[in-house]
């Protein structure tokens, strides 16, 4: 400010106050303090106008304080269950090869979904799970990784495309999230934020998780609502599947301790079966063995059982195996020997999830609230990944995304090393052809399963196989242009 305008400034103050100096009796002190006590009288004059006015609706009988929202009475609970990376043809409640006998127990008292569909990717069937929108219309219409700016694939899902949590939230339901979200633009990730479209920002009281689209499970990349945090120094056996259970747990206790009327909503979205395929070894040992007759059988054993659960056509046939991917009887020795111990350590890490989630489940059950809990069991965002090449490897990161060549030798010197933390591995692209068994649609998608369970009002159509809801994108939204 120049000289000459902060001086006219200064003359219009004294001006301003030359009546009050002129004034001989008054003290600057005196006129202080009779301002102050202009000043509140005309607030006492004020408050007493509006007391008066309000009056006739205050009362000591009658409290002020604005209703909370509530959910409507026997509003149920939520289980929103989401796996990584499993086809059709994996679990034993569809007929494969892994036992999860958490889906399966769900099943024999709920819904088995056979056409249930996904966009197979990551982040768009996500985005779609939690909006009910069209994976564009959520402007997710790649992996985030991948988001460019064009419409519909800029990854900036708007505020327009509200979340399921949000309108329970506004409906009287604590909301919460655990395990993978990969619905963040990768630009947006870091402690910087904005955190807007984190979990915390689209209606999830709470967030346990990564934000990426995998993470080791030995020592996960965490953050509890937006902080990062390190739960697994000191703890030797830690692994993120136990974690995400454990906090899942704790959390629904002290809700229903805390609000015992109030429903919540627990999605719980494990980073297991994604690469890297980590498990305890005790549970890959539980399928040493089971893999050695190679991926075309495990192909027609799995479709026998399909068959003879019903899950597909009786008259369903096994379609063609790509030429790209070889038959298990031209592999070697040494082949044969390092793929089934891949297939071990992928079966023993989906068992181990599913182990876990039986033990949210259970913890439901023992507070009494599993009758009035709607549980929705997705197996699988899309299907099995073909990132782990034809021959499968050790670091995914370093050989599909950074193109360093392992060697048979290497890898087979690292086979009693999958799954621990020394490997970011993955199997190969056949995945003991746990992704052929799949009847492929004329959609050429592949066909996902679900199981819905929510005793209290479905039970009547228990055991029945349902047709119905096919798609995580819901019908309304299904065939919109590509380019939206
Ligand atoms: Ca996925």
């Amino acid at each position: 400010m120049p000289t000459g305008a902060r001086w006219c400034l200064l003359t219009a103050a004294t001006t301003a106050l030359a009546p009050v100096r002129n004034t001989p009796v008054e003290s600057e002190l005196e006129l202080g303090l009779r301002a102050g006590e202009a000043t509140r009288a005309a607030t006492r004059v004020d408050f007493a106008s509006q007391l008066f006015r309000v009056g006739s609706i205050i009362s000591p009988e009658r409290e002020d304080f604005p209703k909370e929202v509530q959910a409507p009475a026997g509003a149920p609970n939520i289980l929103l269950i989401l796996t990584d990376d499993v086809a059709y043809g994996t679990s034993s409640t569809f007929g494969g090869p892994i036992q999860t006998p958490t889906m399966d127990s769900l099943a024999q008292t709920g819904l088995r979904y056979t056409q249930f569909h996904t966009t197979a990717l990551c982040s768009p069937t996500r985005a779609a799970l939690i909006t009910g929108r069209n994976h564009h219309t959520a402007h997710t219409g790649v992996i985030m990784e991948f988001g460019t700016g064009y419409p519909g694939y800029d990854s900036l899902m708007p505020k327009s495309v509200g979340t399921f949590a949000e309108v329970l939230k506004q409906h009287g339901y604590n909301t919460s999230w655990y395990g993978k979200n990969h619905n963040v633009p990768d630009w947006q990730t870091s402690e910087a934020g904005p955190f807007d479209l984190w979990p915390t920002g689209l209606g999830f009281n709470y967030f346990y998780g990564f934000i990426g689209g995998d993470t080791d499970q030995w020592h996960p990349a965490l953050v509890e609502g937006t902080k990062p945090i390190e739960p697994y120094f000191g703890k030797p056996d830690y692994i993120l599947d136990v974690d995400l259970a454990d906090h899942a747990i704790d959390w629904i206790r002290k809700q229903k301790a805390s609000a015992p009327q109030r429903p919540f909503v627990a999605y719980y979205a494990t980073g297991t079966a994604h690469a890297p395929h980590h498990a305890p070894k005790e549970w890959i040992a539980k399928f040493k063995g089971k893999f050695d007759q190679g991926w075309d059988k495990v192909r027609e054993e799995t479709l026998a059982r399909q068959k003879q659960l019903g899950v597909v056509p009786a008259d369903t046939q096994l379609t063609a195996r790509p030429n790209e991917l070889p038959a298990w009887d031209s592999l070697s020795v040494d082949q044969k020997r390092l793929y089934a111990r891949m297939a071990e350590v992928y079966a023993g890490a989906l068992a181990h999830a599913d182990h876990n989630i039986g033990r949210v489940v259970d913890a439901i059950r023992d507070l009494g609230e599993l009758d009035n809990t709607l549980i929705i069991y997705i197996m699988g965002d899309n299907g099995c990944s073909g990132e782990g090449t034809v021959q499968g490897t050790t670091n995914e990161l370093a050989v599909n995304a950074n193109g360093v060549v392992e060697d048979m030798p290497y890898l087979l010197s690292m086979i009693d090393e999958l799954g621990s933390d020394q490997t970011y591995n993955h199997m190969p692209a056949a995945g003991p052809c746990l992704r052929h068994a799949v009847p492929v649609d004329e959609a050429g998608r592949l066909a996902l399963r679900r199981h819905a369970q929510w005793p209290g009002a479905l039970v009547a159509e228990a055991h029945q196989r349902c047709r119905r809801y096919p798609h995580a994108v819901p019908p309304r939204d299904r065939h919109r242009s590509d380019h939206l």
